[in-house]
């Protein structure tokens, strides 16, 4: 455990390049669960670029030190601490071998070498491989790796590590061995290995350059049968990196393992990625259509790595989004190729407006509370804390916007460019963005601030049309809302913000475009170019006062404000040309009216439906013109979380009483709409994990949990139960349930019994299929005579709940805590109350998984007086009881 009394804050400014560097690591592991001895040796000689220093500083956690050697003899002036290692007065160049010992049966951290259903596993990034052996455990040390793996033959018949096999065979007392080496240089982050009972599903494919590549998907015997996508996905990935960025794999083998018990969604470790079996396991029995996706977005993720993480590092942690920004970037370009080809426009909107609404609810929170940092962090206690949305989502974001200025030749330019420079390397943002600029021919020292300064800018938009002389200017200003963190700060000045504009006529029509000094009209989408704090852009020869609209596709991570009516909301979900603005058009629609509403319910004043809301989505309902995926999308309201948040006060009740109050409304009057939705949308056959099919069902899906509102949901039923009972795929069969329990909740009614029971017993067998039976049960609606606190109470005394396994802990504990916030956010503090004893619970067993839950109160600030009262005794109890580094950082943090 990661424990110290006052915490050591690193700080961005004080990178200093290391003292040492290591060129080759030579690994024997004789691997044993309960006491594994690990044996390096290192060529270790000094950094001519660093300050000298006398004596080797090692990185080393809960390592048991045995013995040290330099070049082969035994040496003394070695000293093991809690740390680390100090070996003292070494020569210039030298050759170290260390013993020591870890103790992976023990380790419920899930970081280092560790245990999970008896098979031995690795988790390194960000710093789990000092918990392995002592090193130099920094991404800028790269060294060239051999490992070799001794362990009991029959108990761990397979024995992996990074990049090739070259030797194995048998040892005396039925042990066996296995060698391997990676070719390619590497930092200690991405070494990884794997020992146990699997077997691997197999592929051999010819990659661009006609060389031959060994594919393999690894898991336990009884999940082969749910590797085909993963499989499928791996070699989708290959063939769009080759083709969208001129990038192929580089080793002769590429492997996948999967395992149940890991902390996030999985790892990019040199030709050994290693997944949680979340993100490789499906077959149309146990996955849903949103998991084949996430499959398919992870694989690629990882793969992805293999170029933007692996063979270009990062060279301190500051710059992790050095290669998680660009990563979710190019998987998210994958998705959408995958969803629809890389030019169709339509296809394409549906992923952006999916990644754009985790964006906003999640990201846009996290800068709007006590853990908003810039893109580049300047300062961590725990770097694990720093793997959030701010340097994913919005890292992702701020690459895209490259894209969105030179456009995907400009981009991809610039790629070569940033790959020709810095192969083999361990670099800086500031390196890439160089990369950008120079193969642009464009001066980006602006551009700097969008991973210097935390917060979600601002845009405030406000437009004058000069019927005489045609004219139509728009000013940008932008800033950063009154109290917001960044606010707070000191700026560095405004940002280079792409801001993407059209201009809609009164027959809905896009109007062509020509800016004040243009000879003549090009294209009807404009990227406007925002330098200055504000900023007026003129369009001439417009013949009719037009409907802007702004910020076409999300082209910057930015709230914007312009005063749009009812009337031009509406007309912009039906006409306007862009698919993303399309929805948003309806989300804002639907969010001020919802806001109203809450406002209304909070007051305890009665709530009447606004007509123009249910118009405007029966319109999008029957216009079979537009494809069920984005109708589902667009018919989707508001999440409460995101409506609490826009609030000035959140209040989780009033947010729920009002959504649900919509959702009623909607269902009632567009009742026969939604029944005929249901019928057009179904999907007979056998199962299609296509974008098309998934789409239908979707749609379908929403159709029937609206019908489930109803205060008779006798159709809703009656079409859930039939839907459970012949469904061939798990989006069939969840979704009925889902709606069972639903009409259940809202009638008092006993609907979802037999069928919460049926699920269990069927899919006993499937974790990943439990996980969904706790999940729905922590986030269902819950009814004054039953709160979900009690259910959840009961789950976690259910003989298939373990808090040690982090995806169940997550499905019932992290479920109910941070998506059914209504219930969470009970009055009597009863959700935070079970919140601070699951923090501290998990503190004593995974501080990473610990550190995530603690973040869930983080916004306490803003909440209705009595809910931040009892939001803050919770904190003040987790502040005084927890141990982990990553759970202090978080609160402390929370309260300060
Ligand atoms: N790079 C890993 C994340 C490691 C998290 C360490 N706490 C997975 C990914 O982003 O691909
Ligand atoms: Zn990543």
């Amino acid at each position: 455990m990661s424990d110290t009394a006052t915490p050591t804050v690193i700080r961005r400014e004080e990178y200093a390049p290391p003292a040492f560097l290591i060129d080759t690591v030579d690994l024997e592991f004789d691997l044993v669960p309960e006491r594994t001895i690990v044996k390096s040796t290192l060529r270790v000689r000094r950094n001519p670029d660093a300050r000298p220093d006398a004596h080797l500083e090692l990185m080393g956690e809960q390592l048991e030190f045995i013995g040290a050697q330099i070049d082969g003899q035994p040496y003394e002036h070695v000293r093991a601490h809690e740390h680390g290692l100090t070996v003292e007065n070494v020569p210039d160049a030298f050759t170290l071998t260390l013993t020591g010992a870890c103790n992976p049966e023990a380790n419920t951290t899930l970081s280092g070498l560790y245990v999970s259903s008896g098979n031995f596993f690795t988790q390194c990034e960000a710093e789990g491989f000092r918990r392995i052996t002592w090193f130099l455990d920094r991404p800028d040390v790269m060294s060239t790796y051999t490992v070799t793996l001794r362990a009991d033959k029959a108990a761990y018949p397979v024995l992996l590590s990074n990049g090739n096999l070259v030797a194995e065979g048998d040892l005396p007392d039925g042990r066996h061995y296995a060698k391997w080496e990676d070719p390619f240089r590497k930092p200690s982050y991405l070494f990884a290995l794997v020992a146990g009972k699997l077997v691997a599903l197999e592929e051999r494919i010819k990659s661009g350059s006609g060389k031959e590549k060994l594919l393999q998907v690894w898991v336990e015997p009884h999940d082969l049968d749910k590797t085909r996508h993963a499989m499928d996905s791996l070699i989708h990935s290959i063939r769009w990196d080759e083709r969208r960025f001129g990038l192929e794999l580089d080793l002769d083998r590429f492997m996948i393992v999967a395992v149940s018990d890991f902390n996030m969604g999985a790892m990019e470790n040199k030709g050994l990625n290693i997944f949680n079996t979340k993100y490789v396991l499906a077959n149309p029995e146990t996955a849903t259509d949103v998991d084949f996706a996430n499959i398919e977005a992870v694989v690629g993720h990882e793969y992805f790595h293999n170029w933007t993480g692996n063979r270009v590092t990062c060279r301190d942690w500051f710059q992790l989004s050095l290669k998680e920004g660009l990563t979710v970037f190019r998987d998210q370009e994958f998705s959408a190729a995958m969803s629809g080809g890389d030019e169709n426009e339509a296809a394409r909107a549906t992923k952006r407006i999916e990644d754009v609404r985790v964006l906003r609810q999640m990201q846009f929170a996290e800068d709007a509370g006590p853990m908003a940092h810039p893109v580049r962090p300047e300062s961590y206690v725990e770097i694990n804390n720093f793997y959030t949305m701010t340097v994913y989502e919005k890292g992702a974001e701020v690459v895209r916007m490259y894209q969105t200025l030179f456009g995907r030749d400009g981009f991809r330019k610039a790629m070569d460019l940033y790959f020709q420079r810095h192969d083999g390397q361990a670099v800086t943002c500031d390196d890439f963005r160089r990369a950008m600029a120079d193969a642009n021919g464009r001066d980006l020292a602006q551009y700097e601030r969008w991973y210097s300064q935390a917060g979600t800018p601002r845009v405030t938009v406000t437009t004058q049309y000069d019927e005489a002389a045609k004219r139509y200017s728009v000013t940008l200003a932008q800033g950063y809302a009154n109290g917001s963190p960044a606010a707070r700060e000191t700026q560095n000045g405004p940002l280079l913000i792409p801001f993407a504009i059209g201009l809609i006529g009164p027959d809905g029509a896009d109007l062509p475009l020509t800016l004040e000094g243009e000879q003549r009209a090009t294209g009807t989408t404009r990227v406007l170019e925002l330098t200055e704090t504000q900023q007026t852009f003129t369009f001439v020869d417009v013949a009719h006062k037009p409907l802007p609209s702004l910020l076409r596709n999300f082209s910057a991570p930015v709230i914007v404000e312009y005063d749009y009516s009812n009337d031009e909301l509406a007309f912009l979900l039906a006409h306007d040309s862009d698919p993303f603005n399309r929805w948003e058009a309806g989300q804002r629609l639907a969010t001020r009216e919802l806001l109203a509403l809450a406002a209304r319910a909070g007051a305890g004043q009665p709530l009447v439906l606004n007509d123009a809301l249910v118009k405007a989505f029966a319109h999008v309902l029957t216009d079979a013109s537009l494809s069920p995926s984005f109708r589902e999308l667009a018919l989707m309201l508001p999440s409460e979380t995101y409506l609490a948040e826009q609030m000035a006060e959140s209040d989780p009740a009033a947010v729920h009483t009002a959504r649900q109050f919509v959702r009623k409304g909607l269902a009632a009057a567009l009742k026969a709409e939604w029944l005929a939705a249901y019928d057009a949308n179904l999907t007979p056959g056998a199962y299609e994990p296509t974008p098309e099919a998934a789409g239908r069902r979707g749609l379908k899906n929403l159709a029937l949990s609206y019908l489930s509102e109803l205060d008779d949901p006798a159709d809703a039923v009656r079409l859930a139960t039939a839907q459970y009972d012949g469904a061939n795929n798990m989006t069939d069969r969840a979704a009925a349930l889902s709606a069972l329990m639903n009409a259940a909740a809202a009638t008092g009614s006993d609907y979802a019994k037999k069928a919460l029971e049926d699920f269990y017993a069927r899919f006993e067998k499937e974790p990943l299929v439990i996980d969904k039976w706790f999940s729905l049960q922590a986030t269902q609606r819950g009814t004054a005579q039953r709160p979900v606190i009690e259910t959840v109470r009961a789950l976690m005394r259910h003989p298939a709940f373990n808090l040690k396994n982090p995806n169940r802990a997550r499905s019932l504990i992290f479920s109910f805590c941070a998506a059914n916030p209504a219930q969470f956010h009970a009055a009597d503090g009863s959700g935070y109350a079970f919140w601070a004893e699951q923090v501290i619970a998990l503190d004593a067993i995974n501080p990473q998984v610990a550190a995530r839950l603690a973040r869930n109160l983080e916004l306490w600030r803003r909440f209705t007086p009595a809910l931040r009262e009892a939001m803050r005794a919770a904190l003040e109890q987790v502040a005084a009881q927890a141990k982990s580094r990553d759970v202090r950082e978080i609160v402390e943090k929370a309260l300060a």
